[in-house]
């Protein structure tokens, strides 16, 4: 096939309407680091989605390729490739187009306002290559790109046909580009909980998640697995007949037949298939997994006006309200008007019956929001037709209509299902009761304890201060175990390192109750010597402008425990200090595992920091020629050692914490508490090689 990098008239119009994308890509996918990276994805997946949700793609594939290009395919109607009115295929103009991409004709399922469904055009301007197949009326057509840019030669303005088929969809494989992106490497914890948050949200829905990179763990998550990848997506098969040097389709029918034998292979590469045809109810039975449930599932669906709301929500025995809200299959991190509706409605709905089955009496004061919520797990999905997203990460719904809308159909439907199942509405004003006894017992504690000055309930402990008193200089560890914390203290720079040695693993403030949280000595002693306070459901107590340390570091032994440690942390601070996450102040540092030390003089000795590292270097030199030493923790290291691998600004390796890893280690504090270890391997797994040198 041609291909022609020659800048034609085209192309200049191209380049035009693409280039705000690339002179300001946060604009348009939320940043250049991990995040937007990622977005990337899901921009591409969102398109997919439409169409399964128009009514015509059943099966979605994601795969992480081994040359770091993302390949996201349905088996939809195919983009539209016809001659479009501007002369050239639509496929082309859907692609180098602002905001006409897929669905934004139709706004009915549009997908997100905000960040969300800008479409392909943009994750097109924003790739180094972009390649485009479409099946169609029997034919494959294919299209490329570079930085947005035309890469195949049209024939009388319309797309090349490379093969045949009886399939039909479309098939996307973009390469991030690393002149706009700090990193290219895409982080498939988030990818996959995406997949299967779609998954949950779409029950008709298959998706199947490979990553074929070098660096995956192999065989992760059996549950997932299944085993005989059918290829139903086979457009690629039939089209070897005709074109058989293809090689994308050649990988297509490596896919469709190989993957069993690749799940028992140790080679690199995963695949998952989300399917989840009990929807809702499913991710709350898979949220509330493992623990003790006090009500069945409840689930109603209704629309009201042009809203369709769906819910799903069970009560644990537990104190926390665990809440997640979608609006057009888009996780609402920051909540909004759909919530809001939710729990307005309902807190009138279980204080009416309170009152009408006489557990309420007159006199007594209505249960409070948070106390009719107390031990629920609960997911709203909602499908709004012109959504407005505000909030600092344009998470948050702010459409007031959803709210009236929602209030309506959780009202009518919940008060028909009560009527019918009081012993679940007794159970839920029993979980009430038990939140307004201890609510409280704790305003009284809380009041007890403000009254002895916020800052000084409890001595900091063991923390190791630095001299100096300007926040954004300052740094302070939080070192896993007394003998780390002693050598840390010692190697440091006392200047500007403070270190905060804690013993064991913290609790976990998933499952306790608050005032369990704020008794925990390690859990106090965090919030004294960070300075700011925190936040929890009665009020908002946090001031991000008294933080004394702009680097929190959380130095954790690369093992199953460290990172069981690193999880717990990450929850307690998105649970009740938030805006440390999203200001990017929570750091995790990545210790070494390896110090090779060259036998040949002259011969500088060499930390590693993971077991690819150490493989690629036992490849290259016989073990005669150098000794190798595994740090089995850091408290095996003395003071130089740490200063050299792990404190030093100038050498060590911190792996910045976003709010996903956050919300992310907060789910899977369940799974790290488990008994199986393959989980946990893959977490490290995982973690490690998404380390970024911090500068
Ligand atoms: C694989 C990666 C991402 C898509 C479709 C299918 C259609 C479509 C996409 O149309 C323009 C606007 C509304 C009609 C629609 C095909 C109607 C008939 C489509 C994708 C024209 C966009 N036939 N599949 N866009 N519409 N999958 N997957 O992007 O009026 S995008």
């Amino acid at each position: 096939m041609a291909k022609t990098q020659s800048y034609n008239a085209d192309s200049i119009t191209v380049l035009e309407g693409l280039e705000p994308v690339r002179t300001r890509p946060g604009m348009y996918i939320g940043g250049v680091g991990s995040k937007g990276l990622n977005h990337l994805v899901y921009e591409i997946l969102d398109n997919s989605v439409d169409e399964h949700l128009a009514g015509y793609c059943t099966e979605i594939r994601v795969t992480l390729e081994k040359d770091g290009s993302c390949t996201v395919q349905d088996n939809g109607r195919g983009l539209p490739v016809d001659m479009h009115q501007k002369g050239v295929s639509a496929e082309r103009v859907i692609m180098t187009t602002l905001h006409a991409g897929g669905k934004f004709d139709n706004q009915a399922y549009k997908t997100s306002g905000g960040l969300h469904g800008v479409g392909s055009s943009v994750v097109n301007a924003l790739s180094s290559q972009m390649t485009v197949e479409v099946a169609r009326d029997g034919k494959i057509y294919r299209d490329s790109y570079s930085r947005g840019i035309p890469t195949t030669e049209l024939i009388n303005g319309l797309l090349p046909v490379v093969g045949k088929t009886k399939q039909t969809g479309t098939r996307i494989n973009f390469t991030p580009d690393d002149t706009i992106f700090e990193k290219t490497v895409f982080k498939s914890e988030w990818i996959k909980s995406r997949l299967h948050e779609t998954a949950y949200l779409n029950p008709e829905l298959t998706i199947y998640f490979r990553d074929l990179r070098e660096f995956s763990a192999p065989k992760v998550h059996q549950e997932l697995l299944v085993a005989g990848d059918d290829g139903q997506i086979s457009f690629g098969l039939d089209a070897l007949s005709v074109a058989a040097s293809d090689e994308a389709f050649e990988q297509q029918k490596g896919s469709a037949t190989d993957s069993a034998a690749e799940l028992s292979s140790d080679g690199a590469g995963e695949t998952i298939v989300y399917h989840e045809p009990d929807g809702l109810r499913a991710y709350i039975t898979a949220l509330n997994k493992g623990q003790e449930t006090v009500t069945p599932l409840i689930y109603f669906k209704d629309r009201s006006g042009d809203t369709e709301v769906e819910c799903c929500f069970q009560y644990v025995d537990a104190f926390e309200e665990n809440i997640h809200g979608f609006c057009n299959n888009i996780f609402t991190q920051e909540g909004g008007t759909h919530i809001t509706g939710f729990k307005a409605r309902y807190t009138q709905l279980i204080n009416s019956y309170a009152k009408q089955l006489g557990i309420l009496k007159d006199k007594d004061a209505n249960f409070t929001g948070a106390d009719t919520r107390n031990g629920m797990t609960c997911v709203i999905a909602i499908k709004y037709r012109d959504p407005i997203f505000e909030g600092q990460t344009k998470t948050k719904l702010a459409s007031a209509e959803a709210s009236v809308d929602v209030a309506a159909v959780t009202g009518e439907k919940l008060e028909h299902y009560f009527d019918r199942n009081v012993e679940t509405i007794k159970a839920i004003i029993g979980c009430a009761e038990k939140s307004a006894k201890i609510r409280k017992a704790e305003e009284k504690a809380r009041t007890n304890m403000l009254s002895k000055s916020k800052f000084s309930f409890d001595s900091n402990g063991k923390l190791k201060v630095c001299t100096s008193k300007d926040p954004e200089k300052c740094e302070i560890f939080i070192v896993e175990g007394d003998s780390a914390g002693g050598s840390a203290g010692t190697g440091r720079n006392r200047e500007f390192q403070a270190i905060l040695p804690i013993r064991g693993k913290i609790l976990n403030v998933e499952k306790a109750s608050i005032d369990k949280v704020l008794a925990n000595a390690e859990i106090r002693t965090m919030i004294n010597s960070f300075g700011c306070g925190f936040s929890e459901g009665y009020g908002n107590d946090f001031d991000i402008t008294k933080l004394r340390y702009h680097k929190i570091i959380l130095m954790t032994d690369a093992d199953v425990d460290g990172s069981h440690i690193d999880t717990l942390l990450l929850t307690f601070f998105y649970r009740f200090m938030p805006e440390l996450i999203y200001n990017g102040h929570v750091y995790v540092s990545m210790p070494p595992l390896y110090l090779v030390t060259p036998k040949a003089r002259n011969a500088k000795p060499q930390y590693m920091y993971n077991d690819r590292e150490l493989q690629k270097y036992q490849q290259n030199h016989e073990p005669s020629t150098y000794e190798l030493k595994r740090f089995k923790g850091l408290g095996e290291m003395d003071p130089p050692d740490l200063w050299a691998t792990t404190l030093d600004p100038e050498r060590r390796v911190l792996k910045r914490v976003e709010i996903e890893d956050a919300r992310l280690a907060s789910e899977v504090t369940e799974m790290l508490m488990g008994s199986d270890v393959a989980p946990r391997r893959d977490f490290i797994y995982a973690h490690a090689h998404e380390a970024e040198i911090d500068t």
